[in-house]
């Protein structure tokens, strides 16, 4: 009986102690979830997500929020994950066309896009809508998930599009992406 095992002995490390009784818990009372994510994170698989409904200029700002809270950018491996993402992304009050930052960059070394653990996003996973990327210009160096589709751009909801770190005002008026993270279940 490892929930005997547990309450006896004083040997049992504490994180062990803590699994099981997790375990336990869930065994006790199934109908209770245990998402092991911090409040206010969602879980999806083994990560949790984050979505800060702040329209954000540049994608570099976006990340380092997400650093902030112990998470990054989000790495789409799946077609599953991207429905999760995108479904938390319409949930936003402001949603519009702008979606949400994701974790892709254009290396400049080879001018080919990566997620930012390095993995080349041509191998992977895509979902990239009409003629994207496109590096429209030369400059669209970052990643995101489209949101609310505008007039014209039909169909394209929850796919990703290349545009420009840094965007300008003039393009991207009241549709900044906002700032989703990800982490690792712990
Ligand atoms: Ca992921
Ligand atoms: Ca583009």
């Amino acid at each position: 009986m490892k929930i005997l095992t547990w309450i006896f002995s004083d040997y049992v490390d504490i994180s062990e102690r803590k699994t099981e009784c997790k375990q336990t818990m869930a065994y006790l009372f199934p109908f209770f979830a245990f998402s092991g994510c911090p409040a206010g994170w969602v879980r999806h698989g083994k990560s949790c997500y984050y979505i800060d409904d702040t329209p954000t200029q540049t994608w570099s700002a976006a990340r380092a929020a997400c650093k902030g809270l112990g998470a990054d950018l989000p790495i789409i491996t799946s077609a599953e994950e991207n429905k999760f993402i995108g479904d938390l992304v319409f949930k936003q009050t402001t949603l519009t066309w702008g979606g949400a930052w994701i974790g892709i960059q254009r290396k400049q070394a080879d001018d080919k896009l990566y997620w930012i653990d390095g993995t080349p996003v041509a191998g992977g996973y895509t979902t990239w809508s009409r003629g994207n990327p496109s590096n429209s210009g030369g400059n669209e160096d970052c990643g995101h998930i489209m949101g609310k589709a505008d007039p014209g751009w039909k169909y394209q909801e929850k796919m990703w599009n290349d545009v420009p770190c840094a965007l300008t005002a003039s393009g991207f008026q009241n549709r900044y992406p906002v700032i989703l993270c990800e982490k690792s279940l712990i």
